[in-house]
C-alpha cells in the first residue's frame, strides 16, 4: 500500500533525493512520475508536455494489455507537474483520477511566510525559519527540494520568503544579499515555484531621505531596484508591502494615497511582469480606548473603498478574510464586495495564531468552505496563505497542522472543493485510513468546538495580549489596538448597526439586513454586530448569558470527548507523543478558557448559570 504517510517518508526521506541538477517543472514532473512507477508496480506513465494552459493538465487511463495500465498526463508546463502530482494523489488515496481539463481557479496562490532573517517566525508554532538563521540564508538545500516538493505538490506557486514586517537587514534580499537570494529561487523554480519578497516601503530613504512616491528620484530608486532584482531572478513574482500599518511607514507620510504609493512600484516593476501585492491590514493602532466611534473593522473599507478604480490593474490589493485580523470567528471583510475595480486577493492564515497555535486542533476547511462560500460571485484574483511551516521534523509542529496547508492548497486550486472531501482525502494520504471515520469526525468538529471555549458568540479579542493564546476577556479592553467587547454589568458586544458605529453599511444591502437585526443574524456573529444585554433571548429560547456559559461548559466537554478520540487512533509512532501532548495541553487551555470566560461574565452580570455548574466566584 503506498500511502500519503509513504508520500511524506518520501517527501522527507534522504534515500529519495530530488535531484539537485533537475531544471524544469518537465523535468521534476518525470521524475516523480518514474519514482512513483518504480514503487507503484503495473502503471506506465506517459507525460505529454503541449500547448495546455501552462498550469492546466489533462489525465488519461488507458488498459494497454491485461497488465499493463498506461497513465497519460498531458499539461503546459507546470501543468504536467500538478497533474503527476494528482495523479500520485488520485492512486494512493484511491479516488477516480481527474476527468477533463483540470485548471487552477486562481493564478497567485501563495504561502507568505512570516519568516525574519534572524531565524525566528512571526506566529510561527513550527520551529525555526527553514531558510533564514543569524541574519543570513542558511538551509539544507535537500529540504528547501523536499519543500519545494510539498509546496507543488499542493498546487502552491509562489512563496514569499520574508516577514511583510521587514526588519534589517531583510532589506539585504534585494540589496548585498541578493545573489543567495537568486541561489535560493533557483531551487524552488523547478517545482514550479517563484519567489515574492516583501518590501519596506521606506527603502529609499536610506540613499534619499525620503520615500515619497511622486518624488522623481524615489520613483527612479525604484526602477533601478527592480532592473537589477529582475536581472538576478528573472520570474521573481513580485513585491508583497505593508505599508502605513501597524508602525510599518507609508506613503501617507507624505500625504500620498495608497494608490499612489502602490501605483509607483508597480511602474517599477512592471516591465519584468512583476506584480505588487499590497495589503489591506490598515487601521488606526493607536486608538483610544475611551474613544468608541472610532471601529477598527471600519477602517479597510473606509480607506480603499475611495480609492477603488484609482489602482493601476495590476496591483493586488490582499484582503485578510475578516475585517479585524484572523480572528478565529468573523464575518467576512465587506471590502471584498466594495472593490469593483480594484483586483483583490483574498490572505487566510495557515498558521494558528489566534486558532490554537498548533497545540489545539484547529482543522480549517469547514471556516475555508465557509469563506469560499460566501464569496462566491466575488471575482477573487489571488489567494495567499500566511505558513505554517518550520524547521520541526514534521514541518508543522503538529502533525495534523499538515491538514491545513494541504487543504489551502486545495481551496487555492479550487475554492468549490469540499471540506470533508479534502479532509477525508487527506486523511487517506496520511495513512490514517484505518481511522478515516474517526478523525474525520474529529477534525471537522475541532474549529467549531475551538469557537465555543474560546470567544462567544463572536466577540473577538478575549485572548491573552501579546502572545495570542489563553484567555484574557479585558487583556486588549484598555489598548490602543481598537479590539474592545465592551463588557459591563447590563450587556456586552458593539453595536456597529445604523444606530452605532454603522459598519454594517459598508455590505451590500442583502446581507447588512441579515446582519442589522439580531433575529436574523447567525449566531456565530451576534456579538460581533449587536449590543446585547446578558438577558437577551436568543432564537434557541436560551438567554445569551446562559448561552455563554452553555458553550463554554461544552466546549471544554468536547475537548475531553476529543482527547478520547484521540486516544483510539492508531497514531503512527512518530505523531504519537507530540498530538497527545498537544491534546493534554488542549485540555487545560479549554479549561482555563471556560472558567475564566465564565467566572469574567458571571462577576458582570451577577447572573446564575440555570444548570447551577459550578462558576468560580
Ligand atoms: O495579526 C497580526 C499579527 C502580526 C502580523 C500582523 C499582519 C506580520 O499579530 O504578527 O504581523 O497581523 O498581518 O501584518
Amino acid at each position: 500500500m503506498y500511502t500519503w504517510k509513504d508520500y511524506k517518508t518520501w517527501l522527507t526521506s534522504l534515500d529519495q533525493p530530488v535531484p539537485t541538477g533537475l531544471e524544469s517543472p518537465e523535468q521534476v514532473a518525470a521524475f516523480e512520475a518514474a519514482l512513483f512507477c518504480k514503487k507503484q508496480t503495473g502503471y506506465a506513465f506517459r507525460l505529454v508536455s503541449d500547448a495546455e494552459p501552462e498550469e492546466g493538465y489533462r489525465v488519461s487511463k488507458e488498459q494497454k494489455g491485461e497488465n499493463l495500465t498506461e497513465i497519460t498526463v498531458r499539461g503546459g508546463r507546470r501543468g504536467i507537474l500538478y497533474g503527476t502530482y494528482a495523479t500520485i494523489f488520485a492512486l494512493v488515496s484511491g479516488v477516480k483520477l481527474p476527468e477533463g481539463l483540470q485548471k487552477p481557479a486562481f493564478a497567485l496562490r501563495m504561502l507568505d511566510s512570516w519568516d525574519n532573517m534572524d531565524g525566528s517566525v512571526e506566529r510561527g508554532y513550527a520551529g525555526r525559519s527553514l531558510w533564514f538563521e543569524g541574519g543570513r540564508f542558511c538551509y539544507e538545500t535537500e529540504r528547501i527540494l523536499q519543500l519545494g516538493r510539498m509546496l507543488s505538490s499542493v498546487g502552491i506557486n509562489v512563496l514569499c520568503i520574508n516577514n511583510v514586517n521587514v526588519q534589517p537587514p531583510a532589506g539585504e534580499l534585494i540589496g548585498s544579499a541578493l545573489f543567495k537570494t537568486a541561489a535560493f529561487a533557483a531551487l524552488l523554480r523547478p517545482f514550479g515555484i517563484r519567489l515574492m519578497l516583501s518590501v519596506d516601503f521606506a527603502a529609499p530613504v536610506r540613499d534619499l531621505h525620503t520615500a515619497d512616491p511622486l518624488d522623481r528620484n524615489v520613483r527612479l530608486w525604484w526602477k533601478a531596484c527592480a532592473e537589477r532584482v529582475w536581472q538576478a531572478i528573472p520570474d521573481l513574482a513580485g513585491f508583497l508591502v505593508k505599508a502605513d500599518s501597524e508602525f510599518r511607514p507609508g506613503p501617507s507620510s507624505y500625504g500620498r494615497t495608497h494608490a499612489q504609493g502602490a501605483n509607483m512600484l508597480q511602474e517599477a516593476v512592471a516591465p519584468y511582469g512583476g506584480t505588487i501585492v499590497w495589503r489591506a491590514f490598515v487601521y488606526d493602532c493607536k486608538q483610544d480606548w475611551r474613544d468608541t466611534r472610532t471601529d477598527r473593522p471600519c477602517a479597510a473599507y473606509n480607506l480603499y473603498r475611495p480609492l477603488d478604480g484609482l489602482f493601476s490593474d495590476d496591483v493586488i490589493l490582499q484582503v485578510k478574510y475578516g475585517p479585524y485580523d484572523f480572528q478565529a470567528q468573523e464575518p467576512i471583510s465587506p471590502l471584498f464586495w466594495g472593490l469593483e475595480k480594484t483586483r483583490p486577493g483574498l490572505e487566510l492564515q495557515i498558521t494558528q495564531e489566534y486558532t490554537g497555535q498548533q497545540i489545539d486542533l484547529f482543522a480549517m476547511p469547514p471556516l475555508w468552505e465557509h469563506i469560499f462560500s460566501k464569496l462566491r460571485g466575488v471575482h477573487l484574483s489571488a489567494v495567499a496563505g500566511v505558513s505554517n511551516l518550520g524547521r520541526d521534523a514534521n514541518w508543522t509542529g503538529h502533525p495534523f497542522a499538515a491538514l491545513n496547508l494541504f487543504a489551502f492548497g486545495q481551496f487555492a486550486w479550487n475554492p468549490e472543493a469540499g471540506a470533508e472531501e479534502i479532509t477525508r482525502r487527506w486523511i487517506s494520504l496520511s495513512g490514517y485510513g484505518d481511522d478515516e471515520e474517526m478523525l474525520t469526525d474529529l477534525l471537522l468538529h475541532s474549529g467549531q468546538i475551538y469557537q465555543q471555549y474560546t470567544d462567544p458568540l463572536g466577540l473577538c479579542w478575549m485572548v491573552r495580549p501579546g502572545i495570542h493564546y489563553g484567555p484574557d476577556p479585558w487583556g486588549y479592553e484598555f489598548q490602543a489596538w481598537g479590539t474592545y467587547n465592551r463588557a459591563d454589568r447590563e450587556g456586552v458586544g458593539i453595536d456597529r448597526t445604523n444606530a452605532g458605529t454603522g459598519f454594517i453599511n459598508q455590505y451590500p444591502p442583502q446581507l447588512a439586513s441579515k446582519y442589522a437585526h439580531p433575529a436574523t443574524c447567525p449566531d456565530q456573529n451576534l456579538l460581533f454586530f449587536h449590543r446585547l444585554p446578558y438577558n437577551y433571548v436568543m432564537r434557541d429560547g436560551r438567554t445569551l448569558i446562559q448561552r455563554i456559559y452553555d458553550d463554554h461548559f461544552e466546549g471544554y466537554e468536547k475537548v475531553k470527548q476529543m482527547q478520547e478520540m484521540l486516544d483510539k487512533l492508531h497514531l503512527a509512532p512518530e505523531d504519537a507523543d507530540i498530538v497527545r501532548n498537544r491534546m493534554d495541553m488542549q485540555v487545560s487551555n479549554a479549561r482555563e478558557w471556560r472558567d475564566v470566560v465564565n467566572t469574567f461574565f458571571h462577576r458582570l452580570s451577577g447572573i446564575e448559570d440555570e444548570r447551577g455548574r459550578r462558576i468560580y466566584p
